[in-house]
């Protein structure tokens, strides 16, 4: 792979310099889903699937970007003095974003770059492709330029990247899963203090398996801002009863005392959901860690019917795929992963039952939504660096 990389990068940009390559991985998250701007936890690891880039100083102000992925698109120019989001621009809005805000944040780059860009998650399916290329760039920068920036910190540039200059109004989970990922552990994130632990993910006897549904709903990106302005709609309801910050201070009895203060029965679901899956996601760490993969997987079934009834983020497909996973012997949970509306599901599959999950579930979903499931079985790996 590397070699691959590093022949396209001088066969679009000619050799010399100091060329230098990195990975920022995709992710995939576990439980704790729409918790992260709710001040919640969430559980999420880093894939060994992501984005590889390719990237060398210029001598001018010029940026250069060509992904592999878009061969049609070519090249696409800019110049660090013109940073603004561009819709022509497509893909490249990304890497801009990411270099403005490093600007915003008061670093100064003294010259522009030649990059170019390989991803092999798969497009679109709501693994976390944008974070990975967020984070890409902010680890190429702090290398290329010498910056003094944390991990952590590139995951929040990338967020406020994404928020302000690509125009989503994404939590932290995916720019901090694909920053700070530990190869065999989840992360169980904070999201209102970013203080974070890993948690070994041993699971010796079964595996980690990603459905991709294929289908992505136009809705994601303004549903995923009505359900955030839900929340804090009852939020501040709440606030008037209660002495809260976030839905995640408040634990489910808690909840269930104030939640009249909540007029709209449906921001009230959507809360209902936001502090269920913050404690649920805090007692399934608790049951991974002490080894009841069992349990965890309850949690995750349970995670998937609460994302399907109270915060209306599943669709059809999905549905289907975690409904024929449930059936299936040796399937320990199943849900929707991600922002939803579409992309994937991500089961844990007994290693026996694995070989019938991918058969049965394929069979299935051509049978009922007339379409062909993609399934991968992964692994959890680290977080972006430079490669050598
Ligand atoms: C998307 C967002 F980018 C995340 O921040 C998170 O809110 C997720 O949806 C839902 O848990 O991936």
């Amino acid at each position: 792979m590397k070699e691959k990389l590093y022949s396209a990068f001088i066969g679009k940009y000619g050799d010399g310099g100091d060329i230098r390559m990195y990975f920022a991985p995709g992710r995939v998250n576990l439980i704790g889903e729409h918790t992260d701007y709710n001040g919640g936890h969430v559980f999420p690891c880093a894939l060994t699937l992501g984005t590889y880039g390719v990237a060398r100083k210029r001598q001018d102000s010029k940026l250069r970007f060509y992904s592999m992925n878009f061969e049609s698109i070519g090249i696409v120019e800019s110049d660090l003095n013109d940073l603004v989001p561009d819709k022509k621009a497509g893909w490249t809005n990304y890497p801009k974003g990411v270099l403005w805000a490093f600007k915003e944040r008061g670093y100064q780059m003294d010259c522009g770059m030649d990059v170019l860009i390989y991803g092999d998650i798969p497009n679109g399916s709501g693994l976390s492709s944008s974070a990975s290329l967020e984070v890409l760039t902010g680890v190429m920068l702090k290398d290329l330029y010498g910056f003094e920036v944390s991990l952590p910190d590139i995951a929040l540039i990338g967020q406020y990247s994404e928020n302000n200059f690509n125009g989503c109004n994404c939590g932290i989970m995916d720019q901090f899963a694909s920053a700070m990922g530990k190869k065999d552990h989840a992360i169980f994130l904070d999201t209102n203090t970013l203080e974070y632990e890993y948690a070994p993910v041993k699971l010796e006897d079964a595996k980690i398996v990603i459905t991709n549904s294929k289908v992505k709903h136009s809705l994601v990106d303004s549903a995923y801002n009505d359900r955030r302005n839900e929340c804090e709609r009852a939020l501040k309801e709440l606030k008037e009863v209660t002495d809260i910050q976030a839905l995640g201070d408040l634990t489910e009895e808690e909840f269930e005392k104030y939640k009249e203060a909540i007029k709209d029965d449906v921001c009230r679901r959507r809360a209902k959901h936001a502090v269920y899956e913050n404690q649920r996601t805090i007692h399934a760490e608790a049951a991974l860690k002490a080894g009841n993969v069992e349990q965890f997987g309850k949690y995750m079934n349970e995670s998937h019917v609460s994302l399907r009834d109270d915060y209306e983020v599943s669709c059809e497909e999905i549905d289907v795929l975690v409904e024929l996973a449930w059936k299936i012997p040796g399937v320990i949970g199943s849900r929707i992963t991600g922002g939803g509306f579409g992309g994937c599901t991500v089961s844990i599959v007994k290693n026996e039952a694995v070989d019938t999950f991918i058969e049965e579930v394929q069979k299935g979903y051509q049978e009922k939504c007339h379409k062909k499931a993609e399934i991968y079985v992964v692994d959890i790996g680290d977080g972006a660096h430079r490669l050598s």
